[in-house]
């Protein structure tokens, strides 16, 4: 039966009102005069949600009819950001909704802040997962987005004293209006025990899994709306909570206390999400995070395959799921498991169906992140995965040694077990046996995939290869974050057409020279600026003044990223400033945004030394008109909506080679920034897009680097043949940063001149180098604005809506299905 009713469907203004004045009353229970900020933003999210369900039931029964091929995109992490605002901007109600705040006395900006961002992934790779989202809803394909439903997200930052510190992330404290639980849709999930072999009605051998503990996960949906359309997918992300029968058991027999118990060790599942940048080392929570979700999401699949298509055997005609790197990479030994023990499939024709289904998104070279998981482990925590694993791996090994005779060291390296003092299950070679495409995230990180971690699978399946450089959500870092420049956006295009096609942006380039235009573009940065600057001042006391370029680095804190290369560089301008009265460089706001993991050490000092340099810099009255560094707290995705915007210089300085992707770099270019940057990840294809002579380059090469490191790297070569830096470091080392404290900074100073892994000081010289031309080239403002159009006009390419359409095309051949409102 089709809903009509105008308070829960209707886009009009007054249905608006009435909706929300019916909400706040029917559902938390307040009149308006006492209803607190929460209840009102409470009331508006429900308003909102109403309207998302039409277009999502709808969606979900053409979807079903139509018999469409359905992307299933399986991700540990999902970095969101606030819903209400994007869901307003999708439905095309925003300006409504303000107005019909207004006539209510209510300030939708306010309840807008009001929203706690479901904080659920790291970074790059789980905001990667909500421009996915976001763009497949765009692109009218259909798509289940599967996760977990932490219950503590990413946590919080504060900095006291300097230091980073750790906060809880209780995102779901005042409760979630985006989500439906659905205590109906429920999978078992088995841990430990042993198998069993037992004989079938058909007097087949099958394998039986007696769990040690069975933990149950309840589907929570949040509709996934799409720009300017009426479909919407499904973001399914999965709870765990102990199963009826556990507890009956315990209570049965009186043990109320083991009941507890067990009733905790379940729920403990979903509870907190891993920060990344640890060593993937063998932390068994994290193993069973990996497989809870990832056999909710395939028993879910096959769930919905039998209801409606039927035979096991069209599963990969109706369902494809990608891997978002290895963390859902039991998936391939789940699906198996099911179609063998559950489903009593031989292994070929299961194989068959497996093999078809999945496709693997490789997110990272760097050697600590890829996962390896001890057999023993293994074997205690999932015994019967561990024995398909076994097989798939002696079938895939025999395939080898037919095509390499008796190249011992080649099986060995493609071995789905590394062999060793512990052995361990290698989850990057089980996704690429078990899948049949493989993927890198730009040009430069496929290619370095194939001649390095997959070098001999890219031997074996040249053609599994796939490059599919990221993209970002034009709707949630230009439209949502950046209010001014979309209007300026559209007023220069005609229409709104550009937020669903980037590259019509193509047209600013007539204007790239238009003295009344450059003086919109400089005023749109300018209030972003401006907004910045304000929003600073009343979260941290701390001024900056929007005249000054405005410098940024925002993203996690890593050695490669080298945060710390941006901080020699403020070191040397500060010293050079306090000395060199005829040394003026056009004024400049440092900012610096990112969190570190919580056990990265040399992270979290960096951090300190951010922190330090500004205290010292910000309070010494000879340089204040000149720099300044600010730390800005917590940086999350709602924070990035102010720093995108406001950004002249986006730093994307990591060691060639090192940075996969990057999605900062297109999500600043996107808002006008300039780049500063290195030959790495997509910042060549940015360089290639916008043009050599719109981005500031600098640094070693790939090939470089490799070379450099082949021939001996000795850092301290470069201290001491480069008086300017050895000042710094020096600078640094005296105390002057640390209250007289000459060894809190050591470790980080010791490592470059001994080790420098990421040849910090091999870069230095040319990028103080680039950062002067900066310093000239933003003086001409006519050539700099002209530089910041040009890169906006240009970078339609990096929008996550291309991306997905690769995707579809070359690995997932889905074809949209467009719902009618
Ligand atoms: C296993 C483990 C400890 C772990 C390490 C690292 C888990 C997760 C990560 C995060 C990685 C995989 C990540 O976020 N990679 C980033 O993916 C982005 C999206 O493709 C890229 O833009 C970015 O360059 C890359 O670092």
């Amino acid at each position: 039966q089709p809903v009509t009713d105008p308070t829960r469907i209707g886009l009009t203004k007054e249905a608006l009102k009435q909706a929300f004045v019916d909400n706040l009353f029917y559902i938390q229970g307040r009149f308006r005069d006492v209803a607190t900020a929460n209840d009102i933003y409470m009331a508006a999210a429900f308003t909102v949600r109403d309207r998302l369900l039409a277009r999502w039931l709808k969606s979900a029964q053409h979807f079903k009819e139509s018999g469409a091929r359905t992307l299933c995109y399986l991700s540990a992490e999902y970095l969101l950001g606030p819903h209400l605002i994007n869901n307003l901007i999708n439905l095309g109600i925003l300006e409504t909704a303000r107005e019909a705040g207004e006539e209510l006395g209510l300030d939708l900006g306010e309840i807008l802040a009001t929203e706690e961002e479901p904080g659920l992934g790291n970074g790059g790779l789980g905001r990667l997962a909500a421009c996915f989202m976001d763009s497949l809803a765009t692109g009218q394909i259909p798509a289940i987005g599967y996760g977990i439903r932490y219950e503590f997200g990413i946590f919080d930052q504060a900095i006291e004293n300097g230091w980073q510190v750790e906060k809880s992330d209780t995102w779901l404290k005042n409760g979630n209006p985006w989500e439906i639980p659905r205590p109906k849709i429920t999978f078992p999930v088995r841990y430990f025990g042993h198998t069993e072999p037992y004989q079938d009605e058909q007097g087949r051998l099958r394998i039986r899994w007696i769990p040690g503990l069975v933990v149950e996960g309840v589907a929570h949906d949040t509709p996934i709306l799409g720009y300017g359309v009426a479909n919407a997918n499904l973001l399914r992300l999965w709870k765990a909570q102990a199963t009826e029968s556990f507890d009956f058991q315990a209570f049965s027999t009186g043990d109320y206390y083991r009941a507890v118990q067990a009733k905790i060790e379940a729920e403990t599942i979903s509870k907190v999400l891993y920060p990344n940048d640890e060593p993937a080392v063998g932390k068994e929570l994290r193993l069973k995070q990996q497989y809870f979700f990832v056999s909710c999401s395939i028993q879910d699949m096959v769930r919905l395959h039998l209801a409606t298509v039927g035979p096991l055997d069209t599963f990969a005609d109706k369902f494809v799921a990608q891997l978002n790197d290895t963390h859902p990479a039991l998936a391939v030994a789940e699906l198996m498991r099911i179609l063998l023990d559950e489903h009593g499939l031989a292994w070929e024709p299961a194989w068959d169906i497996t093999h078809r289904t999945f496709a693997f998104t490789n997110h990272t070279l760097l050697p600590e992140a890829l996962e390896t998981w001890p057999i023993e482990l293994f074997e205690r925590l999932l015994p019967r995965l561990l024995e398909i694993i076994y097989e798939i791996n002696r079938r895939f090994l025999d395939e080898v040694r037919v095509r390499y005779l008796a190249d011992e060291a080649r099986i060995a390296r493609l071995s789905l077990i590394a062999e060793g003092e512990t052995r361990r299950v290698r989850m990057a070679h089980l996704a690429a046996v078990g899948s049949f495409a493989i993927n890198g995230v730009a040009a430069l990180h496929t290619d370095l995939l194939k001649t390095t971690v997959m070098r001999d699978f890219h031997e074996l399946w040249p053609d599994r290869f796939h490059n599919v450089t990221n993209g970002v959500s034009p709707r949630r870092f230009i439209v949502v974050s950046n209010r001014r420049l979309a209007r300026l956006l559209t007023s220069v295009c005609g229409n709104e057409d550009w937020m669903r096609d980037l590259t019509a942006l193509r047209r600013l380039e007539s204007l790239a020279e238009d003295q009344g235009f450059h003086e919109d573009w400089r005023r749109v940065k300018l209030a972003a600026k401006d907004q910045l600057a304000r929003w600073l001042a009343a979260k941290t006391g701390v001024r900056i003044d929007p005249q000054t370029l405005f410098d940024v680095q925002a993203k996690r804190i890593h050695e490669y990223k080298r945060q710390h290369l941006n901080l020699l560089h403020i070191v040397g301008l500060y010293q050079r400033i306090k000395q060199d009265a005829q040394f003026r460089p056009p004024p400049r706001t440092f900012l610096f945004g990112g969190k570190a993991a919580p056990s990265y050490a040399m992270a979290k000092l960096i951090i300190k030394l951010i922190n330090a340099v500004a205290e010292v810099v910000n309070g010494d009255p000879q340089v204040n008109g000149h720099i300044r560094v600010v730390f800005v707290p917590d940086f999350n995705v709602t924070t990035g909506q102010l720093l995108y915007p406001a950004a002249d210089l986006s730093e994307q300085i990591s060691l060639a080679g090192k940075e996969a992707s990057g999605t900062g770099n297109m999500k600043f270019a996107m808002n006008g920034a300039l780049t500063i940057g290195t030959l790495d990840g997509a910042n060549i294809e940015i360089r290639d897009a916008v043009g050599p002579e719109n981005f500031f380059l600098f640094g070693l090469t790939e090939a470089e680097v490799r070379q450099r490191q082949a021939d001996g790297y000795r850092p301290s070569d470069i201290y001491h043949g480069d008086p300017e830096l050895a000042t710094i470091i020096d600078l640094i080392d005296s105390g002057l940063f640390a209250h007289g404290d000459k060894t809190l900074f050591r470790p980080l100073t010791e490592n470059l001149l001994r080790h420098d892994p990421f040849m910090v000081l091999a870069d230095f010289r040319a990028y103080v180098s680039c950062q002067t031309l900066i310093d000239e080239v933003f003086q001409d403002s006519a050539r700099w604005t002209r530089m910041s159009i040009l890169n906006v006009a240009r970078i339609g390419h990096f929008s996550s809506d291309r991306a997905i359409r690769e995707y579809g095309e070359r690995i997932w051949k889905v074809e949209p299905v467009p719902i009618q409102v």
